[in-house]
């Protein structure tokens, strides 16, 4: 059949990213708990080897399943489509939310104020990480802030200015978080604050958190993503909700591939 063939042409490959990711958990998982998936594997590598074999690919018209997840650029970029996950293995549509130390919130009450009230839209987030790609994360979000004064303004209500207070944000690596924690960061420092922001992997990131190394968070993706962290440490950190609404996970491939859903691959 034309999914067999499928199966056949990407050898039983799924192209994955960082070891560290809370996505790799979830893919290897998905590869066990699908019965036709009996013998795939899950090839990890790096966001951006996975984006540059994904690019090859479309170059050439050939198939290829990648672990995917939105907001993205590539989804802009390229014609992609998420194929079902009958099982919810790589989780359903989630939230990013803001995490800080215990006592945080009576040391710092102005700065955990303005982390409490941030939130913001996919769009937003998706307008950076878009922009980004002609210029950089740091441009791209200045614009975005330049451009975005009622939802800033939002934040800082009944919020005081501070001189010079330190603060330690810990985020991950991937672009979305990257936007999300530099405009953070910019609005905090306009507000006085010295801000240092650490990408680490999401297990490292609870852990700073959890023992009060870093004051927040605002990149933890939940409650599937980074579910096996969160339930390791939610004892020893404040959760305070979700920052963004509409985030998810999944295998994804090039809209001319025939496939609709992880049940239709053959082992
Ligand atoms: N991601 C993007 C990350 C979080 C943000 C889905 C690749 C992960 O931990 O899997």
């Amino acid at each position: 059949s034309a999914n067999n063939s499928i199966s056949e042409q990407v050898e039983h490959t799924i192209i994955g990213i960082e070891p560290g990711a809370g996505l790799t958990g979830l893919s290897e998982k998905t590869l066990e708990e699908y019965d036709n998936l009996e013998g795939w594997e899950l090839e990890e590598s790096s966001t951006a080897g996975m984006l540059t074999l994904l690019g090859q690919a479309i170059e050439n018209e050939e198939p290829i399943i990648v672990t995917g997840w939105a907001p993205h650029y590539k989804f802009t970029q390229y014609d992609l489509k998420f194929i079902e996950d009958p099982k919810g293995t790589l989780g359903e549509v989630e939230s990013i939310h803001t995490i800080a130390r215990l006592g945080f919130e009576e040391e710092m009450p102005n700065a955990y104020k303005i982390l409490d009230a941030f939130e913001w839209e996919v769009e937003d987030m998706e307008k950076i990480t878009f922009d980004a790609q002609t210029s950089s994360i740091e441009e791209a979000s200045a614009d975005w802030i330049e451009s975005n004064p009622e939802k800033i303004n939002g934040w800082l209500e009944g919020t005081e200015k501070v001189d010079g207070k330190e603060i330690d944000l810990v985020s991950t690596p991937w672009d979305s978080e990257r936007a999300s924690s530099q405009v953070l960061a910019t609005v905090l420092e306009q507000q006085g604050y010295d801000v240092t922001v650490s990408d680490v992997d999401p297990a490292i990131l609870f852990e700073a958190v959890a023992n009060g190394k870093a004051d927040a968070s605002i990149s933890p993706w939940l409650p599937t993503t980074h579910n096996s962290f969160y339930e390791k440490y939610k004892e020893d950190l404040v959760d305070l909700g979700p920052n963004l609404t509409g985030t998810q996970n999944g295998f994804v491939v090039p809209e001319y591939m025939d496939i609709d859903s992880i049940e239709d691959l053959e082992p």
